[in-house]
């Protein structure tokens, strides 16, 4: 056949075998050969059953991911599973580790599905600004109900072998020889006797479904789309797979996949998709250059107890240090409080919850750090502390050990020269909640040896993180960014605009919410101190915190919380307060508009970005976007503010910042060389090239 196909025989049932390594995507390399070999065994007498099973670690995963935006080559996947349904003899799929996207089509083409008791299936195409389209929007109902594939389909997520045997996706699950059971349940099949009826012409559950309940579950996740396309098309998929025939919905299907690829949201997140990918690279994949077995957490406040549930939830026994027993119990207490929340909202079994608190161990004694492998510091903010902290940890932790800070701001080199072996030492920078958000910022220092860099960039993906290696700078890629992103908010107050109107600006553009909105969440008080501690003033901000308005912990921030309420009020208190700061300052109001607004944030928000790659604080442009996505909510759909910066026109931001520049003479907004490059030559990576 080919080196990317296969076909063996095994009696009367033939074993069309797949081998695309690393993840048998749907290649054309791949479609080709298996459309023939298809076709061969269809009308080939001497075969009574056929099984489509895949060499290597997963069943296919997907279409090619890097063939969209290309010339379509024929035969397309949707012509080799329309191939597939012209079988009468019994097809299998036999899926292991995950049938994904394409995959889970490709077996949706079958008339039986059987899987692995640990693979994963699903359509996660939405995720990368798609809908399916293999036939997964007409096919997956048919099988599932319509209820059960929207939320497959509109949220992306995989279900498990066990969840797709109830739900009738797949016919069988099986422990052991895979492929040996698969071909003895064809030949059951054999003996059992068709007609084998296609997927396609199964209706009887979609008949059943209650439109209206589905209309308003429709409903309910169209609220959550953010702007974002791929999701209402999804959802307007599966309803034509309700109320159209067959081929029609497979028709709208197609034009509905076709309108996704070609926009700007879907190359957004498959940019996103291989960015992070790239940022993880560079580092022995599966190699672990250090052994990590046993972790240590210093700190068991906010931040700390998020990075020990982080560990554990990994696998990893974690020893967490506390200065007190009284300080230490309230960690373990809030720990313990936040599984038992996962417990009752059912994201966690009660035994899994117990099997993560057996990984906890508490200490108020660096001796007991001795047998960690990886020490992680998540203590005061202070660099004085940090250091007290790095001295004791030298003459306690064993040689190899590896030694992180959490730091978000703080120079990594001085810490690490805090100690005698600076060259063990690396910044881990978690972002809040620690064990919810998936951004790693991994911060290199000028001495961190190569093998720790890999151990931890491996790390990062084992315990569930998307690392990105990142420079010594103040506030590293994320927090350096933001300073700049926030420089203007104030200024654009002062000039007549509102906390929400700011906000709402940030939302429509896709944000989950504002800055205003954001720092009352986080807690203006950690601003006001750092800002106090480096000498510096935010007129608005800092009247609000001196009046006790923290945010949503105190009751009001930026906005009032009422009754302990989440939900944001605008405060006429504020609006005034804002206006005599203004009026201190001699400042006028007047009308700003949301263009006005985006200039003078986002603008300096990529220039601080092009500056960041021109030090080579970071490695690539995506990954900053990686850094911005998965852990500040920039949209997906505009693929982080480098990838967005390209779609908004390099000249054009250029163009503004120097208009700005000109106006208010501020550094934020004098256009750095490598933007300006980028302007020039279109694209990130041949300005950083020239
Ligand atoms: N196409 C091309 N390359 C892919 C790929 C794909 N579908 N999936 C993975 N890779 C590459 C990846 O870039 C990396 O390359 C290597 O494989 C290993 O991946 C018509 C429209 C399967 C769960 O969205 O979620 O089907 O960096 O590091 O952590 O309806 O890969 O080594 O050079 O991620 O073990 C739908 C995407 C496609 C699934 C494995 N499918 N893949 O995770 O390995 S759209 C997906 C994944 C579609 C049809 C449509 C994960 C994985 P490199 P990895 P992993």
């Amino acid at each position: 056949m080919s080196d990317f196909v296969s076909v063996a025989r095994d009696g009367d049932v033939a074993v069309v075998t797949i081998d695309n390594p690393p993840v048998n995507a749907m290649s054309f390399h791949v479609r080709e050969p298996l459309h023939q070999a298809l076709a061969a065994l269809r009308d080939d007498p001497t075969v009574a059953a056929i099984v489509i099973a895949c060499a290597g670690r997963t069943f296919v995963a997907g279409a090619d991911i890097t063939e969209f935006g290309k010339p379509v080559q024929q035969p397309e996947l949707r012509a080799v599973i329309a191939l597939l349904e012209t079988i009468a003899k019994p097809t299998v799929a036999a899926i292991h580790g995950t049938a994904l996207g394409g995959g889970l089509e490709l077996a949706l083409g079958c008339h039986f599905r059987v899987a692995d008791s640990n693979a994963k299936l699903g359509l996660p195409e939405v995720k990368l600004g798609l809908l399916p389209g293999g036939g997964g929007t007409a096919r997956l109902p048919r099988l599932v109900g319509a209820e059960k594939a929207l939320g497959m389909i509109v949220s992306g997520a995989p279900i498990g072998a066990a969840e797709a045997l109830e739900a009738g996706l797949v016919d069988a699950v099986f422990d052991g020889d895979l492929l040996a059971q698969t071909v003895r349940f064809a030949s059951e099949m054999v003996v059992k006797g068709g007609p084998f009826l296609p997927v396609r012409n199964r209706n009887d559950r979609l008949g059943k479904t209650d439109l209206a309940a589905f209309d308003r579950q429709a409903t309910e996740l169209a609220k959550k789309a953010r702007g974002l396309e791929a999701p209402i098309a999804c959802a307007q998929a599966v309803r034509n797979a309700i109320s159209l025939s067959f081929d029609e919905a497979l028709a709208a299907e197609r034009e509905l996949f076709l309108k996704l690829v070609a926009g700007d949201q879907s190359r957004a997140q498959r940019h996103l998709f291989f960015a992070e990918r790239e940022a993880a690279k560079g580092s022995g994949k599966d190699a672990f250059w250090r052994k990590i077995a046993q972790v240590g957490v210093i700190g068991a406040g906010t931040m700390g107890g998020g990075i020990a549930m982080a560990f554990a939830n990994g696998g990893f026994p974690v020893t967490l240090l506390e200065t007190s027993r009284k300080a230490l119990d309230r960690g373990l207490a809030t720990i313990d409080k936040n599984y038992a929340v996962s417990v009752s909202r059912g994201s966690l079994s009660e035994e899994a919850r117990q099997q993560r608190l057996d990984l906890f161990k508490g200490s108020t004694d660096y001796a007991d750090l001795a047998d960690c492998d990886l020490i992680v510091e998540a203590v005061f903010e202070e660099m004085a502390v940090k250091q007290e902290v790095f001295g004791k940890l030298d003459a306690v932790a064993r040689a190899g050990a590896i030694l992180a800070t959490n730091t978000s701001y703080l120079d990594v080199n001085a810490i690490a020269a805090a100690t005698s072996r600076p060259q063990d030492v690396v910044g881990l920078h978690f972002f809040s909640p620690a064990n919810v958000m998936k951004l790693l910022e991994i911060v290199r220092a000028e001495r961190t040896a190569p093998d720790v860099l890999a151990t931890v960039v491996e790390l990062a993906r084992r315990i569930g993180k998307v690392p990105v290696v990142v420079g010594v700078c103040h506030g590293f890629v994320g927090n350096r960014m933001l300073a700049a992103r926030g420089a203007e908010s104030e200024a654009l107050l002062l000039e007549g605009a509102t906390p929400s109107q700011i906000d709402r600006v940030f939302t429509d553009f896709g944000w989950p919410m504002g800055p205003f909105q954001m720092g009352d969440l986080a807690g203006l008080d950690i601003g006001w101190r750092n800002r106090k501690a480096r000498g510096l003033t935010a007129v608005i901000a800092d009247a609000l915190c001196e009046q006790g308005r923290f945010g949503q912990k105190t009751g009001s921030g930026f906005y009032r919380y009422e009754n302990g309420s989440r939900t944001p009020v605008p405060d006429l208190e504020v609006e005034a307060l804002i206006r005599a700061k203004a009026a201190e300052k001699g400042i006028a109001a007047r009308a700003i508009d949301a263009d006005e607004i985006i200039e003078r944030t986002l603008y300096p928000l990529v220039n601080e970005g092009a500056k960041i790659l021109e030090e080579k604080i970071a490695a690539r442009a995506s990954d900053i976007d990686v850094v911005w996505v998965n852990g500040y909510g920039f949209p997906v759909g505009k693929g982080g503010p480098m990838f967005w910066a390209g779609l908004e026109g390099g000249d054009k931001i250029v163009e503004r910042l120097d208009h700005w520049h000109e106006r208010t003479g501020k550094d934020v907004f004098k256009p750095g060389r490598l933007l300006r490059r980028m302007a020039e030559t279109g694209s990130w990576e041949s300005a950083v090239g020239r």
